[in-house]
């Protein structure tokens, strides 16, 4: 987290999401793009969410990142009370390793979008990837560093399995 106002959103519905949703904010990091985080439950804690969504757009936010898991209902309710992008990442480990939080996330009914990303740590760090390639459509040196972080990642891959 930096001291710059945050343009990314992370919630979650349990401190329990955090290790997965931490892979975010890491990636959120080396891209230097500013966020917070916070713990709002769909369920446990629905005021919470309704007053965050509801006010993320005035207060400076671009886009939302909601991991949850079993019921998930986090990222769609998010959706539905904000008109920022909300992208949506099924925590796993759960019933048929996170297949349930899957398809809370997915099956949203058409009118209320949420950006379904994979189970788990894929999900968060491709979820933080994502947000940086919207932001970067309009921020040149964000686009420069996303290109930088994708030619580091592709210089990082050995071309013989035996180098490994
Ligand atoms: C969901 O229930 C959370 O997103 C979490 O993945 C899941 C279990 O929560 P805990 O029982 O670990 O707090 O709301």
């Amino acid at each position: 987290m930096t001291a710059e106002a945050p343009a990314v959103g992370i919630i979650m519905g349990s401190p329990s999401d955090w290790p997965t949703m931490r892979h975010t904010a890491d990636t959120l990091d080396k891209l230097g793009i500013a966020w917070e985080a916070r713990i709002t439950s769909a369920h446990r804690t629905p005021e919470r969410l309704h007053a965050y969504a509801t006010e993320a757009k005035s207060r400076g936010l671009k886009i939302i990142i909601a991991g949850a898991g079993l019921a998930a209902a986090l990222p769609g309710a998010a959706a539905a009370l904000t008109p920022l992008p909300v992208l949506g990442v099924p925590m796993e480990g759960k019933l048929m390793g996170g297949l349930d939080a899957l398809l809370a996330i997915v099956q949203m009914p058409p009118g209320i979008p949420v950006g379904a990303l994979a189970v788990g740590r894929p999900g968060a760090v491709n979820a933080a990837l994502l947000a940086a390639a919207v932001l970067a459509l309009s921020d040149p040196e964000l686009s420069d560093r996303l290109d930088a972080y994708r030619a580091e990642q592709s210089a990082a891959v050995p071309e013989n399995p035996e180098d490994t």
